[in-house]
């Protein structure tokens, strides 16, 4: 970039000296040696300073006013990058943009120097991080609490058109916004054995032979906007107890001891990258009881030191959510922490921990709800094991109490039955709220999944629905866009997102529709640019974009999606003359390494992008592109460039969706079943400004349960899905064989299924339909784009922010943060 003559603010001017100070008190270069990514640490050198002074003032008042404080226990936090995000939050952006200008570079590119911090799988992840940002905007004390992986999920790469995953090494070049505190390091026992004795002042417990590990806490601020509190998401990552005595071994000893070291650290090495299948994985349930246990124990001593020794009022002064089961062991560590480390009786410590846990459910997928054999949770936390037998055996009593002797159904309940603990019964029996992530998925819980919960303590169950922060996903990925939404209405919705919907008047303002489709073809330029470089596919940014990103998963059915595709293909093979409007596929989507199906249909996609992209009979007028390595980054510039938000579901499996509100917000339109979060967007924006297809919950049910309509009927009566499917098999897309699994799924099942279990050919005729129907509606701009303009005003419900405010009134009932009067 040429060094443009801008004229800086005094303020500016300062900046810029701060910037060149650090490039060269911390890495030695001026300005001309500097590569971007030294300038992109030497800002973020400069935005840590800012953000320590109120981190520091804010804990200070924090201890002295003794405000109620969250801590959301998660396996997964996927934050993203941090640079753009803090510099909007602190409104430092046009600074850093502008002294950055005058130094011949771009803020962006600085931007892309900082590696994503992908620790985290899919939707509960993001969720998770969104959640930190809206807590900290409205000023509520909270501390995200998860393990530093050093390994972040998987890198996606594709070759011939197949799935390959590299290490996420987003640790290798440093992580400028983490601060070591090995001072307030834990250790965690695990395995050995465990000795109860009585003693006059209640039963002490004795351990032998345990391996110890020590958990070390990283702290990473987190900035809100306009906030005057920073609150802290703490990382905590596993080291071997002893360091090698390297002199008093013997070679083999020696190695022993490498090895075991290595094991100990294994334990904060890598996040799992199954979102699909937990499995009874020893080392899953190490990294979920290291992080539980580091946080509780950190948790009380901190707030003894802050309460003079007095824990009378903890559950007052603090909530613990746990974030799906994932971090559920915490019920049990609380109750050993404070009954053998603090002395209390169990009733006390129930009591306590009942008043203090809350619990979140995002899926009802039953493979997902987590189960540990016994005989692997004994012998790795022997002592949790006996406390878990005891919180189980008092359930039993009250279970009996209520249902007499219908074994099935206390089975059903309990936490310990056939051989496994149930972690969401370990939940639903001890937390004070239990909730579903949106109307329609809370509404299942409690009428089927957790059923016999919900008739015990109806008043336990809360439906919160999810949100996303506007911060991120509007502001930062669609400035152009929030440019136009302030022009227009104000700065209000910055910061109360409902007051979007001033917006709606001016889906009838022709001049403001016209600015707005303008935004949107800007952003499919960027896009496009991105996949021109990366993929090598030239797209038509006036074709319609239409996309569906997210993990791949058989129940989000991307496998319907690319169906249609090839539907599409073949009309306009047969008939060149039919009317499509010129149409781009866009796909990004990981697949679970182990999840064999998935990675099948990812292949496919590629397989029909290849035949598609490059048939001189379709001669471009429909594209498909598979985006790899989709990622939090990735999504901020996919997302505000769609027009067709694809999410289409099995009704009644994906328990909200956030992906949806974050097109929505953009100004997408949802193509989707009722299911979800979906449900509720159709009621925010009408059911004319959004498409929707497909059956619905009870539908897909009843469909199950009869196996009717039977998928093999259907293909025998619509000679539609019959060519679709044919052409899995016959070698248009691909060798004859290769497709045949997916083939075989969708009419006859397979081992692990009922034939067609996600009801791909039962709504793949309703799926054409609508979209025939959005192709006609889109020729029809005028009412395209009012569309856009409606989705994007009544948007604003799905604002993480009001999420938040529902989990503080229902849930965790935290105060405001009071800024001290003299500002000290
Ligand atoms: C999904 C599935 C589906 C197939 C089989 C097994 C299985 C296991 C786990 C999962 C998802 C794990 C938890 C999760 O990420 N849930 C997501 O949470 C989001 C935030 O609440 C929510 O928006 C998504 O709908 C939900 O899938």
């Amino acid at each position: 970039m040429i060094h443009q003559d801008i004229e800086l603010t005094e303020a500016q001017k300062i900046l810029k000296e701060e910037i060149l100070g650090k490039l060269s008190r911390h890495y030695g270069r001026t300005l001309e040696d500097a590569t971007d990514a030294h300038i992109y640490k030497a800002a973020a050198l400069c935005v840590r300073d800012v953000i320590m002074e109120r981190w520091i003032q804010y804990r200070r008042q924090q201890r002295k006013t003794q405000n109620k404080e969250v801590f959301y226990l998660s396996f997964e936090f996927l934050m993203g990058r941090a640079l753009g995000n803090n510099l909007l939050n602190l409104e430092l952006t046009k600074d850093y943009d502008q002294v950055l200008k005058s130094m011949g570079l771009s803020l962006y590119e600085i931007e892309d120097k900082e590696a994503d911090a992908g620790l985290g799988n899919g939707g509960l992840g993001r969720l998770a991080a969104c959640f930190l940002d809206s807590l900290t905007t409205l000023e509520l004390p909270a501390f995200g609490c998860s393990i530093r992986y050093e390994y972040g999920l998987f890198k996606q790469r594709i070759v011939d058109g197949e799935q390959v995953e590299l290490p996420d090494n987003w640790l290798n070049d440093g992580n400028m916004w983490e601060i070591a505190a090995p001072e307030e390091s834990m250790i965690v026992r695990f395995g050995g054995k465990v000795f109860t004795e009585s003693t006059d002042s209640g039963m002490s417990v004795r351990y032998e032979d345990t391996t110890n590990i020590v958990g070390i806490p990283y702290d990473m601020p987190i900035c809100g906007y306009k906030s005057n509190i920073v609150n802290t998401l703490r990382l905590w990552s596993a080291r071997a107890e002893k360091d090698l005595d390297i002199s008093a071994f013997s070679e083999g000893e020696l190695m022993k001891a490498v090895e075991d070291k290595a094991m100990a650290e294994s334990i904060s090495k890598v996040l799992y990258p199954e979102d699909s299948n937990p499995e009874g994985k020893a080392l899953r349930l190490r990294q979920q009881y290291f992080f539980v246990s580091c946080t509780l124990q950190w948790m009380i001593q901190r707030f003894k030191r802050h309460h003079n020794g007095d824990l009378s009022k903890l559950s007052e002064l603090v909530a613990v959510h746990i974030n799906d089961t994932h971090p559920a062991i915490a019920v049990p560590e609380m109750m050993r922490i404070l009954m053998d480390e603090e002395g209390m009786g169990w009733d006390e410590a129930w009591d306590i921990t009942t008043k203090i846990f809350a619990y979140t459910n995002h899926t009802i997928m039953s493979e997902a709800l987590e189960k540990w054999p016994m005989d692997l949770f004994m012998r790795l936390l022997p002592r949790i094991w006996m406390i878990t037998v005891e919180i189980n055996r008092r359930l039993q009593i009250r279970l009996e109490e209520a249902y007499g002797n219908d074994i099935g159904k206390i089975n059903y309940m309990l936490i310990i039955a056939n051989g496994y603990v149930n972690m969401a019964n370990l939940c639903l029996a001890s937390c004070h709220k239990v909730n579903g992530v949106s109307k329609l998925h809370t509404d299942i819980l409690q009428n089927d999944v957790f059923r016999d919960y919900y008739n015990l303590n109806p008043e336990k169950f809360v439906a919160i629905t999810n949100g996303i922060t506007y911060r991120r996903w509007v502001r930062l990925a669609n400035p152009e866009l929030s440019d136009l939404i302030t022009k227009t209405i104000g700065k209000g919705w910055e910061t109360n997102c409902e007051e979007l919907k001033a917006l709606a008047p001016f889906a009838d303002d022709a001049a403001f529709r016209e600015q707005f489709a303008k935004v949107k073809l800007e952003k499919k330029k960027q896009l496009a640019k991105y996949i021109q470089e990366n993929n090598g596919i030239e797209v038509d940014p006036n074709s319609i974009f239409d996309v569906q990103v997210k993990r791949l998963h058989e129940y989000k059915r991307q496998l319907l999606n690319i169906l249609h595709i090839m539907y599409l293909y073949d009309r306009i093979k047969h008939n060149p003359k039919v009317e499509i409007h010129p149409h781009t596929f866009i796909f990004g989507a990981k697949a679970a390494r182990a999840y064999t199906r998935a990675k099948l249909i990812i292949k496919l996609i590629n397989d029909v992008a290849k035949m598609v992209n490059n048939d001189p009979d379709v001669n471009g007028r429909i594209k498909v592109v598979f985006i790899e390595n989709y990622g939090v980054s990735l999504a901020q510039m996919i997302i505000p460039a769609a027009e067709i938000s694809e999410q289409i579901s099995t009704a009644g499996l994906e328990a909200s969706g956030t992906g949806n509100m974050k097109f929505m917000a953009n100004g997408a339109l949802t193509v989707g079943t009722l299911d979800g979060a979906n449900v509720e967007m159709s009621e925010c924006v009408g059911i004319d400004n959004i498409f929707i297809f497909g059956m619905n919950t009870p539908e897909v049910k009843s469909a199950l349960q009869y196996g009717r309509p039977a998928p093999q009927d259907i293909y025998a009566s619509n000679s539609d899905i019959r060519r679709v499917l044919e052409m899995l098999i016959d070698g248009t897309v691909s060798g004859n064989k290769t497709y045949y699994d997916l083939y075989q799924s969708l009419l006859f099942g397979d081992r692990s299924g009922c034939a067609d279990r996600y009801m791909v050919v039962r709504d793949f005729e309703s799926y054409v339909h609508i979209h025939q129907i959005i192709d006609k509606a889109y020729r029809a701009q005028d009412e395209w784009q009012k569309k856009a303009v409606l989705n994007v005003a009544y948007s604003g419900f799905f604002s993480s922010d009001r999420t938040i405010s529902e989990y503080n009134e229902k849930v965790w009932r935290l105060n405001k943060y009071k800024k001290p009067k003299n500002g000290k």
